[in-house]
């Protein structure tokens, strides 16, 4: 090669498509996780009324769903939620039909407001219900029906952050707006909710939970069960997991969802994980700190928590109980040997 400069030979390489290392490395490396996502709380009180304006200006035949984005102020392009995970909430109001579509992305809700709607996942009409949480896992067609009256508004939690990641995002249209039941209806809660006692004659057909719905009534049943005797989890409270009848392990491949019940006067101890989280509160008055930011979450608002940010719980309250509905990655970074969690010192 003729007598160049490291100049010269620094831009001629960069012409041929590479780059030093030795000049990114810090930018590639670093000693601990840096998210990209900020700590962020959406007020559900303050998005409700934009939601209802939206009913009266779009149709559900203009718009696939109807669904609020909470866009991370650091994830904006492609938006996301937290690393890998979408939050949005949806309207539908009665008479309205939410047309049928798959994607390769997982999907669930859960309830916020309002009754007599139904999804219909794979032919089995799932029903739903205030702090009911549905499962819609990849590939799975689902529509959605409301035949009550009022709004009906739900959280969406999905992983197309992730699936678009790994180039592996497919969607597609039944082709009918609706599907035709066939199934009975809500035969997966009837069949699988029971805990210890499995059907039998039903064989796992996907990584993912075969349960349509986790109804409320049973998680506060639990909760109850557990009763004021029981500690929990020193940063969480006490934790329950959903969990997947055919393995005891996470509701779908790459999404995990728990609740929260945060006695009064309950201060938690500090954590944190490379998880990335979203916390929905459903009942009571919340302090979170999620690294240098502390948040009072109001019933029915939403708070992003980045992978490795110090986050402690309280319950703010001294008479009420809080209840948090929490969703995360950890099944995924499990997989893939990435998950490392940790309680901090006060
Ligand atoms: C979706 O398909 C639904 O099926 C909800 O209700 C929210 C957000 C982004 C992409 C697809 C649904 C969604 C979504």
């Amino acid at each position: 090669m003729a007598e160049i400069t490291t100049d010269q030979a620094y831009s001629q390489i960069t012409k041929l498509g590479a780059e030093p290392l030795w000049r990114h490395y810090g930018d590639l490396f670093h000693p601990e996780p840096r998210s990209a996502a900020v700590p962020h709380r959406w007020s559900f009180s303050d998005l409700r009324p934009y939601m209802l304006h939206f009913t009266e200006t779009l149709s559900l035949e203009e718009a696939e769903r109807r669904v609020l984005m909470l866009v991370n102020p650091g994830l904006a392009d492609p938006p996301a939620t937290v690393n890998s995970l979408f939050a949005g909430i949806q309207i539908i109001m009665p008479g309205e039909t939410a047309q049928a579509h798959r994607h390769t992305a997982n999907a669930f809700r859960f309830i916020i407001e309002g009754e007599s709607a139904y999804t219909t996942v794979n032919g089995e009409r799932v029903h739903m219900r205030p702090g009911d949480l549905l499962l819609t896992p990849g590939w799975h067609w689902h529509d959605h029906y409301h035949e009550g009256s009022g709004p009906m508004m739900w959280l969406d939690g999905l992983d197309f952050p992730l699936t678009n990641s790994f180039e592996a995002g497919f969607f597609e249209l039944f082709g009918d707006r609706t599907q035709k039941s066939s199934v009975p209806d809500d035969f997966s809660s009837r069949v699988y909710i029971h805990g210890r006692l499995n059907p039998v004659w039903e064989t796992p057909q996907t990584a993912s939970s075969p349960v349509g719905n986790y109804p409320w009534s049973e998680t506060e049943r639990a909760l109850a069960a557990i009763g004021d005797d029981v500690d929990g989890s020193e940063s969480e409270g006490v934790v329950l997991e959903y969990t997947n009848p055919w393995t005891g392990g996470p509701v779908m491949p790459t999404i995990d969802c728990r609740i929260l019940r945060l006695r009064p006067g309950f201060v938690g101890r500090p954590a944190r994980t490379t998880a990335s989280t979203i916390l929905h509160a459903v009942r009571g008055r919340a302090t979170v700190e999620v690294g240098d930011t502390t948040f009072d979450l109001e019933p029915k608002d939403i708070l992003a928590v980045p992978g490795w940010a110090r986050y402690r719980l309280d319950c703010a309250s001294t008479s009420d109980d809080v209840v948090l509905f929490a969703y995360s990655n950890r099944p995924a970074l499990r997989a893939l040997e990435l998950l490392r969690e940790e309680a901090l010192a006060d």
